[in-house]
């Protein structure tokens, strides 16, 4: 059989890095490449082909390809996009947008639909106060979709832009077949933790930078409260997510936007763990009210039973597992502790 041709934007972040080994150890797929950066030593051989610049200015090239998955991870994380706001507009909906109209374009003249799969984000949620945050217990889909942050925003409307181009684009009569139209789908992520990344930009980098400062021996000074509580999960199981929601027969797909989760903690409770496993670590609280603010937006946990259902999601990872099994293993290995 053919190689299937993947696109995956973003490729030098956490997932896109991550993604891109995962794909590569299945096989049977041509992966390109694309980020603002040159890729990373660690995954340049996996690559086909890397197309290094802003996406936006790129996008032009894309038409020439065949693709028949984009992955598109690209994205100006919470905290950044907050101090730019006009440019994380511009990276988080009019690189999608392009994108989008790419896949549906070639969806439709080739008969053939682009499959699109796109990480969205707790922070598409926004709860109004810690009181309704504590009593909101596990948030669904359609629940509490106020985002305070423009990265929020931007998520939300790039999931109704995917569902938009993927379902009505062309707006035949209501009866009448559709084209073949581009096969959009979304996951809402929870903070992810790698053992072999850190991330950049984000707020709820706080939790896998507690646990990297922690396992090398440095101070960290965590920038929200120690009562902040959201979820998380494994990195292994969001590229586990990205491609069982990938493999999932269309029709087995009651909607185009799922909420996945794994385990929900404090910040006090990842010090404790911190602790636990590396008794000299120093860690301290000094919140920092802009962060803060956005973390205690976010709900404490999502409500995953859509993705159970309809795909059969289930994380590898609780919060046991991912410490003893995956998170300390790893660490230990790298930081030499
Ligand atoms: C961020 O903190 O911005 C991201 C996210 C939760 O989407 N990690």
């Amino acid at each position: 059989m053919s190689e299937k041709q993947v696109l995956i934007t973003g490729a030098c972040g956490e997932i896109g890095q991550a993604l891109v080994q995962g794909l590569a150890a299945r096989g049977g797929y041509r992966i390109v490449t694309a980020d603002f950066m040159p890729l990373p030593d660690s995954i340049k051989h996996l690559s086909a082909e890397h197309v290094q610049g802003d996406l936006v200015y790129k996008i032009k090239t894309f038409y020439d390809y065949d693709f028949d998955i984009i992955f598109h991870l690209a994205a100006s994380l919470s905290s950044k996009a907050e101090v730019a706001t006009e440019e994380a507009h511009r990276i988080n909906v009019e690189g999608t947008m392009q994108l989008l109209m790419l896949a549906a374009y070639r969806s439709e003249k080739y008969g053939k639909a682009v499959k699109f799969l796109f990480p969205s984000s707790i922070a598409a949620y926004g709860m109004p106060t810690l009181d309704a945050k504590k009593k909101a217990g596990l948030v669904k889909e359609e629940e509490w979709d106020y985002p305070h942050t423009m990265y929020g925003c931007n998520k939300l409307y790039c999931e109704k832009l995917g569902m938009y181009y993927g379902k009505f684009y062309g707006q035949k009569h209501l009866d009448e077949k559709p084209p073949v139209m581009l096969d959009f789908r979304a996951i809402r992520f929870p903070g992810l933790i790698s053992a072999f990344t850190l991330p950049s930009g984000g707020t709820s980098d706080y939790g896998p930078e507690m646990l990297h400062a922690a396992a090398q021996g440095k101070p960290y000074a965590c920038f929200v409260r120690a009562d902040t509580k959201i979820s998380f999960m494994a990195m292994p199981d969001a590229i586990k997510s990205l491609l069982v929601l990938m493999d999932v027969p269309r029709e087995k797909l009651s909607n185009t936007v799922y909420n996945i989760a794994a385990f929900a903690l404090t910040a006090e409770e990842f010090r404790q763990r911190a602790l636990k496993a590396f008794p000299d670590a120093k860690i301290t609280f000094e919140p920092n009210p802009r962060r803060q603010g956005i973390v205690d937006s976010w709900p404490e946990d999502v409500d995953d039973a859509r993705a159970r259902k309809d795909w059969n999601w289930t994380p590898d990872y609780d919060v046991d597992k991912f410490f003893d099994e995956y998170f300390l293993p790893e660490i230990r290995k790298r930081y030499g502790k």
